[in-house]
């Protein structure tokens, strides 16, 4: 069995694999490790169990994170980071379109990272999840941590996680595209998601202005999700001097171990990804920009 090749390996258990992606010339696998055998059974063990140890009974399969240097995949590792669990990463190349294998697709099928993978107990299929909301509310659940278990806190920070992922991201996605490729829209495109972005710095600015955390009183998924996206509001020229509440937001979570921890294990999932994108073919980026994957029977001449 040919060893697995991922970064950032932080398992002391056994691996052995469940499933193989070949992409190019390059092998990337979905790894499933052995639960080791518990030593009491099931039944006792659920007794005194809290509601998620309820939810998710046996033995923690290790885990693995699909994803590159994003944002989207770097809450996930800030998540993994917190909970201080073992995990391991798999860098996949989305410039170079390894996104687009079929079986990549089969787990993830928009074809975006990150997606994460924890294997099952011995003999069931591994668990796999794509969308990096859904993924930290797994996690969050998984765990007991990062989300209150009921009440109004609990719908805050959805919320404020699902503001992150509705609008922040994909508008915030969609300026950098345009600000990329040029806009032959004579900048309307830029701008519309631009005017959006600074919009979006308003609206959190003004939360952090009446709660220290997005969801409320606490640290949550909310703030793991939106920390990357907002950490540079010059990138989308937005005033640092014009939200002391969000500089003060991003400064209590770069103090935390766990943000220094997910920086360090971020340098391997970043590898050349701006150089890989800075120098990619014409072709290579019509890929990565979808240009080339028109859904031709869907879609009406
Ligand atoms: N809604 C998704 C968005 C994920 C996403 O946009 N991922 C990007 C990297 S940040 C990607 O994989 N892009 C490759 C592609 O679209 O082909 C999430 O929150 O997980």
């Amino acid at each position: 069995m040919p060893a697995p090749a991922g970064e950032g390996n932080r398992t002391r258990h056994p691996a052995r694999n469940i499933g193989r992606l070949t992409l190019g010339s390059r092998e990337i696998f979905l790894l499933g490790y052995g639960s080791k055998a518990g030593t009491h059974t099931k039944r006792n063990a659920r007794q005194g169990m809290n509601r998620h140890e309820q939810n998710f009974p046996g033995e923690l399969g290790v885990i693995t994170l699909y994803g590159m240097g994003s944002p989207n995949v770097r809450k996930i590792l800030l998540m993994l980071e917190e909970l201080e669990v073992p995990y391991r990463t798999q860098r996949l190349s989305v410039f170079e379109g390894e996104q687009f294998d079929p079986a990549f697709e089969a787990i993830s099928p928009f074809n975006k990272v990150p997606v994460l993978v924890e294997d099952g107990a011995e003999g069931e299929a591994a668990q796999s999840i794509c969308e990096s909301g859904a993924i930290l509310l797994y996690l969050a659940e998984r765990f007991g941590r990062f989300l209150p278990t009921a009440g109004p806190e609990r719908y805050a920070v959805m919320q404020w996680l699902l503001l992150q992922t509705s609008n922040i991201g994909p508008m915030f996605g969609q300026y950098i595209h345009f600000k990329l490729i040029g806009d032959a829209g004579k900048g309307y495109s830029r701008e519309r998601y631009l005017t959006i972005a600074a919009r979006a710095y308003e609206i959190v600015e003004q939360r952090l202005g009446q709660s220290p955390w997005l969801g409320g009183a606490d640290y949550s998924i909310a703030d793991i999700a939106t920390y990357h996206w907002m950490m540079k509001p010059e990138n989308y020229r937005v005033d640092r001097a014009h939200c002391p509440n969000l500089m003060r937001w991003c400064a209590a979570i770069a103090e935390r171990p766990a943000a220094r921890r997910e920086a360090e294990a971020a340098v391997a999932l970043t590898a050349d990804d701006l150089k890989l994108v800075r120098d990619a073919p014409a072709d290579q980026l019509e890929r990565f920009f979808w240009r080339d994957r028109r859904p031709g029977g869907m879609m009406l001449p």
